[in-house]
């Protein structure tokens, strides 16, 4: 599914989020920036160690959750990475809801300010991290459309592994969009 909000392109995708040719593609890390499993394993596989050496030489603290980091992207296509570390969902009372806000818009801010024009954000927190696809989906695409006026994006992609994701993301982006129309 596509839709175009002034003059950008918001497009829900379903595969390896690694085959992006966008400018960025977003890691959904862990705050030590050492690399992982899920989307952290195959980003980290399929860019090279040179990942990972950035990440040690220059964010020796790692990253805090909801912050942002960037490297280059090694072998993939993209020309950077930008690692947020999302929070572990501990049943919505420790403020789940922003610090996953906070990733999507800290790493929208980060993409800005290098010069990126296009960006694809696997789902964050949905996977080892527990956090719900409906809540995630909606948190992610909101956060997304809020803050168009003042990044400098004319791609965003939201790059699901599963169909059964795809699928949440397309029902939460048609909702948003139904709302949004019924407002103005
Ligand atoms: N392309 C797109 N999406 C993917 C890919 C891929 N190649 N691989 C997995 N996903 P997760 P989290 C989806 O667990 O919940 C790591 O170990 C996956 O199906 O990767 O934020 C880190 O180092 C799910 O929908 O990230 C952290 O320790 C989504 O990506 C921890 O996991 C996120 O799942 C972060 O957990």
């Amino acid at each position: 599914m596509e839709a175009k909000i002034g003059s950008t392109l918001i497009r829900l995708v379903q595969g390896d989020i690694t085959r992006e040719k966008t400018d960025v593609i977003v890691n959904a890390a862990n705050p030590s920036l050492r690399g992982g499993g899920g989307v952290d394993g195959a980003i980290h596989r399929a860019g090279g160690p040179e990942i990972l050496q950035e990440c040690i030489d220059k964010y020796p603290k790692g990253c805090g959750t909801g912050e942002a980091r960037i490297t280059t992207a090694g072998q993939m296509d993209a020309k950077w990475v930008i690692h947020t570390p999302g929070p572990i969902w501990r049943g919505g009372q420790q403020n789940e809801e922003g610090l996953l806000r906070n990733s999507y818009h800290n790493s929208l801010l980060l993409a800005t300010k290098h010069g990126a024009k296009s960006i694809a954000f696997p789902s964050i927190s949905t996977g080892v991290y527990g956090f719900p696809i409906d809540q995630a989906a909606k948190i992610a695409i909101s956060t997304v459309i809020e803050n168009l006026n003042e990044i400098s994006m004319k791609e965003i992609h939201f790059v699901q592994f599963s169909a059964s994701d795809c699928q949440v993301y397309t029902r939460t982006l048609t909702q948003i969009l139904k709302d949004t129309q019924e407002e103005s």
